[in-house]
């Protein structure tokens, strides 16, 4: 493919988000190592690290990882609580400057987003608008970010997190098979442990590796997702740059045969809706953030709970202990005569891999 036919996709990628924005907002603590998550009491915290700085990162601190564990790796280190409404404020700033480009712009997370910029012309008039957001995100927001520029969504991504913190990376048409080829598989944006580990095993190590991989090798290990990895490890992803309406939901209910307050029967039901539920976001490949649930008792009164997540998720495990955590705050012994179990904040994973994982 030329680059005049091709497209150019822009990914942009925040580094340690919340960190450097905490870093910004207090500069007595810029460039020490600072870690940001739940109940981050000193050596006794039971949370999970959100992120940290680079500073944190080179002692072997690292997302999700217990703070305990962190502690014991970095005691030095500045520990914070997460301040998502001030997060959210920033990251709306970012976006706006995203979107007064005037491109199409697709917000995939808090601190990260694909632009279309294909009207730019080039490649190389790409990099100076990139160049550019990165100085306007700098001057407006005090904070670095990385991106990547790419003919497709997925090389776009694995572009960005290429060079981090402070990266740019240029990824052209002619140049996307030898800038796949020695990343390593997990590079791939959705293979994760089980489907790393799965084609490590069959010494499938690099993206290069998959690439050349025997097409009927992969079907017999992978199934009907043996065509998407090999797509995604040759770069190729047609998937468009969509601004999402975010309103969309996914909702069951029952109506219990007679009214209830027996907690087994109740539980039962739970875990039907949430099968129900899992299976229609499996079916469209939606991942949610928002987790509502709500119950009508006998007599007409309804009460309804709602619990947001920090990130989306896709898996039947978050659904179900989110839906009872609301459910045993919404219990009071009354008896319920019909239940509802919601999920909205949707997004379609976009890097044509929605039916692989
Ligand atoms: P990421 O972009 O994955 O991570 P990051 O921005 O902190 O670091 P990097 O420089 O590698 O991009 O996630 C964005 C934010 O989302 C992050 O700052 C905190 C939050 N987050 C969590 O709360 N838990 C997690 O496990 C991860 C990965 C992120
Ligand atoms: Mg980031």
């Amino acid at each position: 493919m030329g680059s005049q036919s091709s497209r150019i996709i822009l990914h942009a990628d925040m580094d340690c988000f919340y960190a450097a924005v905490e870093m910004h907002d207090h500069p007595d603590i810029a460039k020490k190592p600072v870690v940001v998550g739940a109940d981050p009491q000193a050596g006794s915290g039971r949370g999970v690290v959100s992120t940290c700085s680079y500073e944190a990162r080179a002692f072997g601190v690292k997302s999700a990882m217990p703070i305990s564990q962190a502690y014991r790796l970095c005691p030095d280190a500045v520990y914070l609580r997460p301040d998502m409404a001030r997060y959210a404020e920033v990251s709306g700033e970012i976006m706006g400057i995203f979107r007064a480009t005037g491109f199409r712009v697709q917000q995939v997370s808090i601190d990260e987003a694909f632009l279309d910029i294909t009207p730019v012309g080039s490649f190389n008039a790409a990099r100076d608008l990139a160049v550019q957001l990165k100085q306007e995100i700098r001057d407006r927001v005090g904070i670095t970010c990385s991106l990547g520029i790419a003919p497709s969504k997925i090389v776009a991504k694995i572009a960005s997190d290429y060079k981090k913190p402070d990266g740019l990376t240029v990824v052209e048409p002619d140049n996307v098979p030898a800038f796949l080829r020695p990343l390593p598989v997990r590079k791939i944006p959705g293979i994760g442990g089980k489907t790393g580990a799965h084609l490590e095993a069959l010494a499938i190590t690099t993206i290069g590796d998959l690439a050349t991989c025997d097409i009927q090798r992969l079907i017999g290990a992978f199934g009907r997702s043996a065509a998407l990895l090999h797509e995604a490890a040759l770069g190729q992803d047609e998937s468009e740059v969509v601004e999402r309406d975010g309103v969309k939901s996914i909702s069951k209910e029952t109506t219990f045969a007679r009214d209830t307050n027996d907690p087994d029967e109740i539980a039962a039901t739970v875990e039907l809706l949430v099968r129900e539920v899992a299976q229609s976001l499996t079916d469209e490949g939606l991942h949610f953030k928002t987790v509502t649930v709500r119950v009508r008792y006998e007599g007409f009164v309804s009460k309804t709970k709602a619990k947001s997540l920090l990130h989306h998720h896709n898996d039947e495990a978050t659904l179900r202990s989110s839906a009872g955590e609301l459910l045993r705050s919404l219990c009071d012994g009354q008896k319920i005569r019909r239940l509802g179990l919601k999920v909205s904040g949707l997004w379609k994973q976009d890097t044509g891999q929605q039916t692989l994982f």
